[in-house]
């Protein structure tokens, strides 16, 4: 979670100097238990697929920090060979089949890999990360429909934060209608749980992601979370008017992270100290990968071996 935060809050601090990131990003800064938990309860060879807003999605995985840095400088050592930028990640080595910015664009392809694991009949897991909003194009329902047909060992994990850029829930859904509850009637296990609470969201995905690895078809989880920052870029946008500064500092205050830090540090898990340390290590790391990231060379665009290379 520190991984994720600290690297959201540098990319955000960094980017309006020197021009070096010259993609759109979308920070998941506030979000970060539940791909935190997620990497922690998949292996490293199962497979996710994931969205616009993918950092989160992919550093927990267990993607590579300087790789993901140098891909949003659009430089050659970039985990994309430097094409993709901030949205279009892709690191087959950590399992982390690709991310899009076309909403909801990633789900049938998470659940065609849970098709190709079904087929090889192999024990891995597609994970499929998505948005409030995903839920509400025509493709969703077709995947989860097929899923369940074809009992595929895919796990879907919705995080609902409440927006679809501007729009709030209410004005894109049934107000009385639950995203769980919709895809229980789609014949799909699906609950729903905290996602700033990191132990909770951690147990419950290991909990679907056993059952899945079991044979038993798929689970959908739709976790509860909250983006502090604008839609897309390194800024805060409350002052549109779009949501409510009350709002905002009501999920501030139930800050994941925090969260985490105050109940480790009251069972004596870990101490101050140790978690002084691990923050000025995790920063370090950081600082590192930008400072690698500015040296790197640009990609040759007309040179093609990339594509070949990253599809084997
Ligand atoms: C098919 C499609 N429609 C619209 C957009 C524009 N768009 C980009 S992100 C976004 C919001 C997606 O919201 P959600 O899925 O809840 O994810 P969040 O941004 O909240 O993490 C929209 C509408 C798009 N990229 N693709
Ligand atoms: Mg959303």
């Amino acid at each position: 979670m520190l991984l994720i935060r600290f690297c959201e809050e540098s990319i955000a601090a960094r980017y309006h100097t020197g021009k070096k990131m010259r993609c759109p990003t979308h920070l998941c800064t506030g979000q970060e238990a539940v791909p935190a938990a997620a990497g922690q309860a998949l292996r490293s060879d199962d497979f996710v697929v994931s969205t616009h807003r993918a950092h989160g999605h992919y550093l927990g995985k267990g993607g590579d920090l300087n790789k993901m840095i140098a891909e949003i400088y659009g430089k050659k050592s970039g985990c994309s060979g430097g094409w993709g930028g901030s949205m279009h990640l892709v690191d087959r080595s950590v399992g982390f089949i690709g991310s899009t910015a076309i909403v909801a664009g990633t789900i049938p392809v998470g659940v065609g890999l849970g098709l190709s694991i079904k087929l090889k009949n192999t024990d891995q897991i597609s994970c499929v990360f998505l948005g409030d909003a995903a839920t509400e194009e025509g493709v969703f329902y077709e995947s989860v429909n097929f899923a369940v047909l074809k009992k595929l060992p895919v796990l879907f994990i919705c995080e609902n934060n409440l927006y679809s850029v501007y729009s709030p829930l209410k004005v894109r859904q049934p107000e009385d209608r639950s995203i769980t509850s919709m895809v229980q009637g789609l014949g799909c296990p699906a609950i729903n749980g905290n996602g700033n609470d990191a132990i909770e969201s951690y147990e419950k995905i290991l909990k679907a992601v056993t059952s899945i690895r079991n044979g038993n078809g798929p689970v959908f989880l739709e976790f509860a979370t909250y983006r502090w920052r604008e839609h897309c870029g390194p800024d805060f946008d409350n002052h549109i008017g779009y949501r409510t500064e009350e709002e905002f500092e009501a999920w501030k205050m139930k800050d994941p992270i925090e969260a985490f830090e105050q109940k480790i540090l009251l069972d004596n898990i870990i101490d101050k100290r140790m978690i002084e340390e691990l923050k000025a290590g995790t920063q370090a790391k950081i600082d590192n990968a930008f400072k690698l990231a500015d040296l790197a060379e640009f990609p040759d665009f007309c040179d093609q071996t990339w594509f070949s290379e990253v599809n084997g």
